[in-house]
Order: structure tokens, then C-alpha cells, then sequence
């Protein structure tokens, strides 16, 4: 007997019609992220969903979920902040390769090796789609764009590698040429207790090339299951996470088997340790303020 599910995809989908262009990748990201929402199960109201700026980062408008369209490679601040103040919130956060891992890319390392439980969806079209089709930092070197007329010089980065070398204990990648794919991840990444990162090569129509529409990525990917990959394996996910640039590999990179706790568990333990011994706030501002005027600190 078939299960009911508490929430239909539908009811995570909200009233805004999405004004991507049509046969963008982001419209079948946001149905795998309904899709995945509905298999976890938990009400809109007890989920934020917290992006950048970019075409991928209108995604948390299309849902019913609270959203936060912020500030250009922002939304991992603010979506730490957000999850310490109310770690009983599944957040979720999204961007482009732009917002990721150009402007925003600083903030990546801390999010990571913090540690919070949050998932990030970034939808890597390999350029900047909004402001009309500049070199994003996943472009591959020779790419042609409105910043490139003669083609890219630029080494792209690799995001799979930044994010397995900076710890992430989840690193997937998908694609909406693969739905039924793509909607595992991401409610696996959601799942996964710690900070879990899905790269989806999410097509871009208007500015991307040939080879990236959906139709070429059918023909190439390769699921990592289907080559025996076990994501326990941390060597071998960066062993694969190497062909990011000339091979499309779906599936889990990693899965970190013994997760650690997250540091919204650390602050909150650390808080019960300290219990009515912790300085009142006014008097940890009253020791920050005599420290940084050079002062002695009597009591610290
Ligand atoms: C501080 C700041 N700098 C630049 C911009 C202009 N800007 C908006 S979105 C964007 C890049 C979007 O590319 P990406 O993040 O890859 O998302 P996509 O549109 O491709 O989904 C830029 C440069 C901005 N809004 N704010
Ligand atoms: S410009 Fe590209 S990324 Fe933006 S909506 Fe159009 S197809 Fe999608």
C-alpha cells in the first residue's frame, strides 16, 4: 500500500509564476526541490529558504516556503545566522555559480568548516545568467561570453574539489536532465545532519553553449553509482571530483559516515555548560570594547 505523503509537491509551489526563460534548467530545479520537500515531509512554515541574486536565486519566491532573495553571495551568511538562531528550521540555500562561488566565494571555507545543518543548492550554469551571459568562475578556459570575446584565459575553479578539500561531509552533484536523480540528492542533502552541497548543471539556454543543454548532458552523464563509487570513500570522491570540467559524474561524491556535530549543537551544549555562569551579554560587549581600545581585562 502506497504511503501518503503529508505535503504533495504542489503545496510547496507558490502562486509566483518563475519569468526564467523557457527550457531554463532552474524549472526542473525547483520541481526536484518541491519533490524532495514532499518526500521529507515537513510543513512550509517550518522551512526557510535563503539565496543570493542571479536567475537561480529567485528560486525561494517560487516556493511557499519563508524566503530570503538577499544580497548578491550572501545567503550563506545569512542563512548560518538564520539556523543558529532557530535550529528547528530546515534551511535551505540557493544561488548561481556566480553568486557561489565569485562574489560569495569567500564565505563558502566558513560555512563549511563551521559545520551548520544546512543545504546548498547551487545551480551551475557556467555563467553569469541574469546581467546577460558574462564568464562566470566555472567557465571553462577558451569560453566565449559578453566579458570574453576571444574566449576565456581564465583556469575555471572546481567546486566539487573546493568543497570536498574544505570538508563538506555531503557532496552531490545532479542535473534536471536526470529528475528522478536530481530529487534524490537533494532530499539526501537535506537529510544528511551537517552542511551538504549539491552542484546541479543546471543549463542555461540563452547564454549557454551546445554542449551544456539538456539534450548533450542526457547523452554524456554517468552515474557514480554506476561505476561503483561507494561516498564513503573520501579519496576516491576527490579522485572523481577531478573530472568535473570534461565529464558529467551524477550522484553522491561523498557522504562523511561518522558526522560530527554540527555547530549549532556546539553552541547550544556550550550554552547549557556554562548554564548561569555565562557573562550577561552586556558585559561581554563592556570586555570587547575595553580590548579593542587596548584596555586590561580585569575579569575575562
Ligand atoms: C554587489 C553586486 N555586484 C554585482 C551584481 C550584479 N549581479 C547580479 S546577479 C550577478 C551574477 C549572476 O550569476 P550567477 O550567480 O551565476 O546566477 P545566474 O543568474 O546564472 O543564475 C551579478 C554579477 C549585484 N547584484 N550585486
Ligand atoms: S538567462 Fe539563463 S539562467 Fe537566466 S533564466 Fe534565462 S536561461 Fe535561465
Amino acid at each position: 500500500m502506497a504511503v501518503e505523503q503529508a505535503y504533495a509537491p504542489k503545496d510547496f509551489k507558490s502562486d509566483l509564476k518563475p519569468i526564467w526563460c523557457p527550457g531554463c534548467g532552474d524549472y526542473g530545479v525547483v520541481q526536484a526541490i518541491y519533490r524532495a520537500l514532499s518526500a521529507i515531509g515537513r510543513p512550509p512554515h517550518e522551512i526557510a529558504f535563503v539565496s543570493g541574486i542571479g536567475c537561480s536565486s529567485r528560486i525561494p519566491g517560487y516556493t511557499t516556503a519563508y524566503g530570503f532573495n538577499s544580497v548578491h553571495g550572501r545567503a550563506l551568511p545569512i542563512a548560518q545566522g538564520l539556523k543558529l538562531a532557530n535550529p528547528d528550521l530546515l534551511v535551505l540555500v540557493a544561488g548561481g555559480d556566480g553568486d557561489g562561488f565569485s562574489i560569495g566565494g569567500g564565505h563558502l571555507p566558513h560555512a563549511i568548516r563551521r559545520n551548520l545543518d544546512l543545504t546548498y543548492i547551487v545551480m551551475d550554469n557556467q555563467v553569469y545568467g541574469l546581467t546577460k551571459g558574462q564568464l562566470s568562475p566555472t567557465s571553462v578556459r577558451g569560453r566565449k561570453t559578453a566579458t570574453s570575446a576571444y574566449g576565456s584565459l581564465e583556469q575555471p575553479i572546481n567546486p566539487l574539489l573546493q568543497v570536498l578539500s574544505y570538508g563538506a561531509g555531503f557532496v552531490a552533484q545532479g542535473t534536471p536532465a536526470d529528475m528522478v536523480g536530481l530529487t534524490a540528492l537533494i532530499e539526501e542533502a537535506i537529510r544528511y545532519p551537517g552542511f551538504a552541497f549539491v552542484n546541479v548543471q543546471s543549463p542555461c539556454v540563452t547564454y549557454g553553449e551546445e554542449h551544456q543543454q539538456m539534450r548533450a548532458q542526457k547523452a554524456v552523464m554517468k552515474s557514480l553509482a554506476s561505476v561503483g563509487h561507494d561516498p564513503a570513500d573520501y579519496l576516491k570522491a576527490l579522485e572523481w571530483a577531478t573530472h568535473y570540467t570534461h565529464d558529467l559524474h551524477t550522484g553522491v561524491f561523498y557522504r562523511n559516515p561518522d558526522p560530527p556535530p554540527t555547530y549549532e549543537q556546539l553552541v547550544r551544549e556550550r550554552q547549557a555548560e556554562l548554564g548561569r555562569n555565562a557573562l550577561p551579554r552586556e558585559r561581554i560587549l563592556e570586555l570587547f570594547v575595553q580590548r579593542t581600545e587596548g584596555g586590561v581585562l580585569a575579569d575575562s
